[in-house]
């Protein structure tokens, strides 16, 4: 086969790819709210439906030991660097195979064998993190690219101004990807973030871009052009994606008065990602209907054995309640 005609075909695959990856954090974040309403699940946790092209468009874009750090609202991070279904589940049915034992929950899943340094419940925190690992690859001349996955409300957080500061001064490879949901809990985000969004990552001299973060494919090219520059050395960036969560801001939040059902409407009938791919696909005559439900099918098998087999793992043993805990 020559290299122009295999192309689009490969460029199809991963594009199904992208797809079956949104639809597996969709599947997954649906079955979290289920566990969490029939009250299998302790605690709460904040889906991210939604939001699934900007965790998998920017994935898609990394090698697997590049790095990343995650937020809260992590499920779809830690899922699109290539978590284990039925490893997320346990942790957050507090299993003794989950990813902390099932000691850390929904908001502290981390996965070093996929270069995934952790959610974080700290508003904010992970940017230190990044910026750290992104310093330690430099030194390490290891080629690899840190990836800090943060919400509009770390805007108002100052470690991200300290830690922008010193990626720029010392043209490290990172780029901050800001997740704009247009929320921080129940706030509006225009009643908190004064100025321009952008121009706050400029003032550092930081490359910044704003992209339609339900659209995976142009999260995905934009990702990947940013990801290369970081990787030869020509230093950290920033891009802001446009996105919405279709939940509340964690699953106890039902009524959600803060904001339209008509606002919710639209973003799920307009700009659901997984629409957006699969009516483009289809359009340009590279998929039909059928590929999908496919998709879908195997999607909610995966699901489906996932939460089985965190139902049926084991608690931790009572005697071992302060291993693996730090804090
Ligand atoms: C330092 C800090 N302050 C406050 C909180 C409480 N808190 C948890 S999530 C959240 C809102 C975060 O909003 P955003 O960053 O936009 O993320 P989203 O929930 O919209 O994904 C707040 C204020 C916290 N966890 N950490
Ligand atoms: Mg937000």
């Amino acid at each position: 086969m020559t290299r122009q005609a295999s192309e689009p075909r490969l460029e199809l695959e991963q594009h199904l790819h992208m797809y079956r990856q949104m639809a597996k954090i969709r599947a997954f974040e649906e079955q979290v709210n289920e566990l969490y309403k029939s009250a299998k699940m302790p605690g709460l946790a904040h889906l991210y439906a939604g939001e699934e092209a900007v965790a998998v468009g920017v994935c898609e874009a990394l090698k697997r030991d590049d790095l990343i750090t995650s937020t809260h609202r992590g499920h779809g991070h830690c899922l699109a660097k290539g978590a284990s279904v039925n490893r997320m589940f346990a942790e957050l049915l507090g299993k003794a195979p989950g990813y902390c034992r099932g000691k850390g929950g929904s908001m502290h899943i981390a996965d070093p064998e996929t270069g995934n340094l952790g959610a974080n419940a700290i508003v904010g925190g992970s940017t230190g993190i990044a910026t750290g690992a992104a310093l330690s690859a430099k030194m390490r001349r290891s080629g690899q690219v840190a990836v800090c996955f943060f919400g509009d409300g770390a805007l108002g957080q100052g470690l991200l101004y300290e830690a922008m500061n010193m990626a720029a001064l010392w043209t490290l490879p990172v780029i901050y990807v800001c997740e704009n949901n247009l929320y921080g809990e129940y706030t509006p985000c225009g009643d908190t973030v004064a100025g321009e969004i952008l121009a706050r990552a400029r003032a550092f001299g930081i490359h910044a871009e704003s992209v339609d973060g339900q659209d995976v494919q142009l999260v995905h090219a934009t990702t990947k052009r940013l990801v290369e520059r970081a990787r030869r050395g020509e230093g950290p960036a920033f891009v802001e994606c446009k996105t919405y969560r279709y939940y509340g801001h964690h699953v106890g939040d039902v009524n959600r008065e803060y904001r339209t059902r008509e606002e919710e409407r639209e973003w799920m009938t307009k700009h659901d990602p997984l629409l957006t791919l699969a009516s483009r696909l289809t359009t340009q005559g590279l998929a039909d209907a059928a590929v999908f439900e496919r998709i879908q099918a195997d999607v909610k098998a995966e699901i489906d054995t996932g939460v089985q087999y965190a139902l049926a793992a084991p608690y931790p043993e009572p005697g071992e309640v302060d291993e693996d805990v730090y804090a």
